[in-house]
């Protein structure tokens, strides 16, 4: 089935913030940020500014009527800077003007003088002084002190993985407009509309009554906007209240790069113990996280590293410690996968050096630690219709992976210049926001009096095709045809204390609270029906296709009929549900507990090919056997493995996000920071759903498939340095991503 949006998209006649028709007199806002990274704030002149061509004016911290405060975890984070400043592009001031391109060139008008203080932008350094953002978290499990002493090899190293710019299409930004009565309207492009609303109600001292959210879809968020699209929005909501009039203010994409925060870079030291007959017996992890200026989501980004620490091994004995620090770079955020790919990398990591060392394939270590039914991770969940060895399996008959290491080896011993490597990346993820209370979701679904049907979710539609999962859901229960049912904008009036679209459940918790409001509404169709046609049992009744059966045979009611009938019957046929997941629960105090309503599993190669003279790289094949539960859209599904991996590739290999000692970004532009393209992606991607019998706690036994792909990423890494192996085996490796063509260059090529 067909994501029917598709159809708008590449006719471009879907509808993000900027190709809206404004409101008339609406107003353009600008941001002015820091061009330091650490130091105060001594003079600020915004005069000139303001006597600027088409400015009405200019705002500072001194305008903000409610708290300066958007901090959403910890409140740690100004909207707009009052004396200190903490990172370069952190927002001073907005400069509001008849237009867009106005208040931009009055940007340059506005005065700062600033007393410097030398910036930390490193995390080693950052934990050195003591600057964290919260105290570490340990996950433990056995005790690794104690089982050093039995094991064979013991290997030690570091790991270190990039940052990652989110590159959504459209950029960040919001159009705010006053309504009646104090009321104010944002339109943003945000992933988490309730938060919007709660954050602009806190900024401007109203209650959350009083702001109306409403998203109608994002050109992508990746994480980008879980959190962070808040921010513009408070400042559009505060400009719109200070000038009330319309404020549309949307950042361009070198703001948007140099403002906004990315995922994590990581440094972190391992260790890691085996068994001659390669078993795991224990790993030790120290997570050092590069924070930037303020939470954000850090915390929780950190705990997901955590309980991702040992990917799909058992491992019986672990010590996990994360460490949040602080640096004055933009505040980091979420992005796809959550700090869970970060802490996959470095286990990756450690088995490869410790294959390394005992001279076998990573290959065989990974695949002798798989976690079996019943095994415990180390934050006490115990493995539950698992499908690690299941996808496993699969991937490796399924690709016949003995006969791609063999083809390998024959290219590699014939080819001086060019080596191919290979790599397999499986892959576990939970599911369910780690913040227990996140897990919740409620649907307003009204079937109207000619039968169509719509739904309001909190969900919000970023590419990720949940729109279409929603229909799915409201046309299964009904049994009517998809295209009867509509989604609606997600907006704060309809959906209230929504939690943001994210942790890859949107599907799932929506999904859920959809489905519970259409059969709430079936219920009374199907008394009706009983009614209309003279016949006793609701129970009796069905409806399949749009026609209404009794006892399983057809009668002359069709949906239409049975719609308008009830409504003439003054029956309401409008629900509103709520679902939150059952079971799931989480002991901060013991580190322990059942945090996840299900993990997803799978397992990938990866093949690629390096220029051993240039240190270029091609990947040239990815083969998945991916366990998506019964999947409720293929396509949909299949997008979503593609996308997840081609920018899992990109965050391994080419994306390199680089600031200089002073905090500035060297890589802020589409010149110097390489994403993915069509040429790059690999030249093909297998992937398989793998079946799976058992129950899923997801709607009608799908999976979430938003984030997990990403993972099999990292699977690119390790096959360009399997070919790096083929190249000079004797040189010592390194595990820093990402794994760009000058690092290459610099391995193969290295001194010893
Ligand atoms: N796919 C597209 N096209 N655009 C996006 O922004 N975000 C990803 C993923 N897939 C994203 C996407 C992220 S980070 C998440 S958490 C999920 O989609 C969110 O949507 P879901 O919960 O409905 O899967
Ligand atoms: N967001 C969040 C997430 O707030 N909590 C989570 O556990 C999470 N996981 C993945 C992605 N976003
Ligand atoms: Mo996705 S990182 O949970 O928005």
């Amino acid at each position: 089935m067909k994501n029917t949006e598709t159809n708008l998209h590449v006719r471009g006649l879907s509808q993000f913030i900027d190709d809206r028709n404004v409101p008339e007199g609406t107003l353009h806002a600008a941001v002015f940020d820091s061009p330091i990274a650490h130091g105060d704030i001594s003079k600020l002149d915004i005069k000139k500014a303001k006597s600027s061509n088409g400015v009405v004016d200019v705002l500072t911290f001194k305008d903000i009527p409610g708290q300066n405060q958007v901090g959403n975890i910890i409140a740690d984070e100004v909207l707009l800077a009052e004396k200190e400043v903490e990172f370069i592009g952190q927002p001073i001031a907005i400069v509001v003007a008849q237009s867009a391109r106005e208040a931009r060139a009055a940007l340059s008008k506005i005065k700062i003088d600033t007393d410097e203080k030398p910036p930390v932008t490193d995390p080693r350094e950052a934990a050195a002084k003591g600057n964290f953002i919260a105290p570490p978290r340990t996950f433990s499990l056995g005790n690794t002190q104690t089982t050093w002493q039995d094991c064979d090899l013991i290997v030690e190293g570091i790991a270190e993985s990039g940052g990652q710019e989110h590159l959504y299409l459209e950029m960040q930004g919001a159009l705010a407009t006053p309504k009646e009565n104090g009321k104010i309207e944002v339109i943003s492009s945000t992933q988490g509309p309730t938060s919007v609303q709660k954050t602009v109600a806190r900024i401007l001292d109203i209650p959350m009554h009083k702001i109306e959210v409403d998203v109608l879809r994002l050109g992508g968020g990746f994480g980008g906007k879980e959190d962070q699209a808040t921010i513009w929005a408070c400042l559009a909501a505060l400009a719109a209240n200070v000038c009330n009039k319309p404020v549309k203010l949307v950042l361009r994409r070198h703001e948007d790069m140099r403002m906004t925060g990315k995922r994590h870079p990581y440094t972190s030291d391992f260790k890691i113990g085996l068994s001659s007959d390669l078993k795991i017996l224990a790993y030790e992890a120290q997570f050092y996280q590069n924070a930037g200026a303020s939470a954000d989501l850090s915390t929780a980004i950190l705990e997901r590293t955590l309980f991702h620490a040992t990917n799909s091994y058992f491992i019986p004995n672990v010590q996990a410690t994360a460490y949040s620090c602080r640096t004055n770079l933009p505040p980091n955020t979420a992005f796809r996968g959550f700090g869970g790919p970060q802490g996959m990398f470095v286990i990756e990591s450690a088995i490869a050096k410790a294959a390394e060392k005992l001279d076998v394939d990573p290959i065989e270590i990974q695949k002798a630690n798989l976690l079996n039914e019943g095994d415990t991770f180390p934050y006490g969940q115990i493995v539950k219709n698992g499908r690690a060895k299941a996808s496993w399996d699969d991937m490796e008959k399924r690709y016949e992976l003995d006969g791609l290491k063999k083809q390998i080896n024959k290219f590699n011993s014939e080819n001086t210049m060019t080596k191919k490597g290979l790599a397999v990346m499986p892959i576990c993820f939970g599911i369910s926001f780690t913040a227990t209370f996140l897990n919740q979701a409620n649907a307003l679904v009204h079937v109207y009096s000619d039968g169509s049907v719509g739904v309001s979710t909190g969900a919000v539609e970023m590419g990720q095709g949940v729109n279409m999962k929603m229909r799915q859901v409201a046309s299964t229960i009904f049994s009517i045809a998809v295209s009867r049912v509509h989604t609606e904008t997600t907006n704060t009036s309809r959906n209230a204390n929504t939690s943001p679209t994210a942790a890859s459940a949107g599907a799932d918790l929506n999904g859920h609270a959809t489905k519970i409001a259409c059969e709430n509404i079936l219920t009374r169709l199907k008394k009706s029906a009983t009614e209309i046609l003279f016949k006793g049992n609701p129970d009796s009744i069905t409806i399949q296709n749009e026609v209404v059966y009794f006892n399983g045979e057809p009668t002359n009611l069709s949906w239409n009929d049975l719609i308008t009938q009830t409504y003439l019957k003054r029956i309401s046929m409008s629900a509103h549900a709520h679902y939150s997941t059952p079971e799931i629960y989480f002991d901060k105090a013991k580190e322990k507990g059942l945090p996840f309503a299900y993990h997803t599993f799978g397992a990938a190669i990866v093949e690629a090919s390096v220029d051993c003279l240039r240190g270029t790289y091609h990947i040239d094949k990815v083969h998945v056997s991916h366990d998506f539960g019964k999947s409720m859209n293929e396509l949909v599904d299949l997008g979503q493995a593609e996308g997840g991996i081609v920018q899992g590739l990109g965050w391994m290999t080419l994306e390199e996000i680089i600031y200089n000692k002073k905090g500035k970004l060297q890589t802020g532009t589409l010149s110097t920071y390489k994403v993915p393209d069509i040429y790059f992606a690999p030249d093909e991607i297998n992937v398989h759903f793998l079946e799976n019998p058992f129950p899923n706690a997801a709607i009608f036994n799908s999976k979430a498939i938003g984030e997990p792909p990403l993972m099999y990423g990292i699977g690119g890494y390790f096959a360009i340095l399997d070919a790096i192996k083929a190249f000079r085996p004797e040189i010592e490796k390194e595990y820093i991503a990402p794994m760009t063509n000058e690092r290459v260059l610099m391995m193969l090529h290295k001194m010893t």
